[in-house]
């Protein structure tokens, strides 16, 4: 298939599905040398999970403490800060803090976590929040998106992550996660954040009971979005991790099918620059592949993670720095540390 420079409609974008793997691996990568040479970026990260109570029930999920897992916990503050203490003192520049919906503890707990590392820690990057959080926020303290959004600007938030938006279409999304912030929210969560000068990600789960036509659609929403606001870093296919909730996917999806979706990604979004094979759900050896379906971002190096090692992912203890960097290079490609907004910081 050859594809000239016009941006690529839905029909056309099902179909390279259908074409030869490879032909279709060597079109995302042209794009992705286009736009990035053999540079692949990373950044050293820790993701905090400070509290797995959850008022809602999303059936893919093994992290909340409500369903399957009996373990509840919420770490206080302190806690979060002596993690951080020790992560700035090795170097990471970002916590990643995404939590559960806990309907126990007060607005005054998740943001004072911000306010104290911030105070503390200025040069510190937060990403944190995801839109389904600041709905759960906004509903269950009666607070506007706005107000949320304003008070997470306050108390130090620098980014979004990308969670919460599993797949967009309204039908697989009843099924698998009701009850939670609904697409159109989720955009309209993303919009006000980009309209007030700051950048986020967007993620997409896939491998469970969507579709391909799904995730095209789900790619055409964000497109669509990035067009007004310019405000997506970033986007990530997360793999779904199937063990310990309640979505019971019997046929994990294949490699051959996560590498095609990485590289339509690639070709469909055409105004989001970065392209992230997340490896805590790729796992670290096909995400090494990925960078050859047009994948150009490999997270960081985490240290720590529940949500996705909670449904067996091999991601709890996160990737040694030295060795994730020789891996990107010995694989062809070069690391670069970047910052939170993919400023350079490093070649390794
Ligand atoms: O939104 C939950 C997903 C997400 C499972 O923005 C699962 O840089 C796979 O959003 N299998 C949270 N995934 C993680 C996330 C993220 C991760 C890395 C980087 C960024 C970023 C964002 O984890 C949730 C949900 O979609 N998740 N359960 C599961 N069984």
């Amino acid at each position: 298939m050859i594809l000239n420079n016009n941006r690529i409609d839905f029909q056309t974008a099902l179909s390279l599905y259908d074409m030869d793997f490879f032909e279709l691996g060597e079109m995302a990568d042209k794009k992705r040398q286009e736009l990035h040479g053999k540079k692949t970026y990373f950044n050293i990260n820790r993701h905090i999970n400070p509290t797995n109570v959850c008022a809602d029930v999303c059936k893919f999920c093994a992290y909340s403490a409500t369903r399957k897992n009996p373990n509840q916990y919420t770490m206080d503050h302190e806690e979060i800060l002596r993690v951080v203490a020790d992560i700035d003192k090795r170097g990471a520049k970002e916590v990643h803090i995404v939590s559960a919906h806990n309907p126990n503890v007060t607005l005054e707990w998740y943001l004072g976590i911000f306010k104290k590392i911030k105070a503390a820690y200025p040069h510190m990057h937060i990403k944190a929040l995801t839109a389904a959080e600041v709905d759960f926020l906004s509903r269950h303290h009666g607070l506007s998106y706005d107000e949320v959004l304003d008070l997470m600007i306050e108390n130090g938030v620098d980014s979004m992550p990308g969670g919460g938006a599993e797949i967009f279409d309204e039908k697989v999304r009843d099924f698998i996660c009701k009850g939670k912030v609904t697409s159109d929210q989720w955009f309209e969560i993303h919009r006000k954040w980009h309209e007030r000068g700051r950048k986020s990600n967007v993620t997409m789960l896939f491998g469970h009971v969507e579709s391909r036509e799904n995730r095209i659609d789900h790619m055409m929403r964000i497109r669509a979005l990035q067009d007004e606001t310019g405000g997506f870093n970033c986007f990530i296919p997360l793999v779904y991790q199937t063990e310990n909730n309640y979505l019971n996917i019997k046929a994990p999806i294949t490699a051959n099918e996560i590498l095609k979706t990485m590289a339509v990604a690639r070709l469909v979004l055409d105004n989001v620059l970065n392209l992230k094979a997340y490896w805590v759900t790729s796992t670290v050896n096909l995400a090494l592949v990925a960078q050859e379906f047009g994948a150009n971002d490999l997270d960081g190096t985490i240290e720590k993670e529940s949500i996705n090692s909670a449904a067996g992912a091999k991601s709890a203890n996160g990737v040694d720095l030295h060795d994730f960097t020789a891996l990107i290079k010995n694989s062809g490609f070069t690391p670069v540390e970047r910052d939170s907004v993919y400023n350079e910081i490093r070649v390794w």
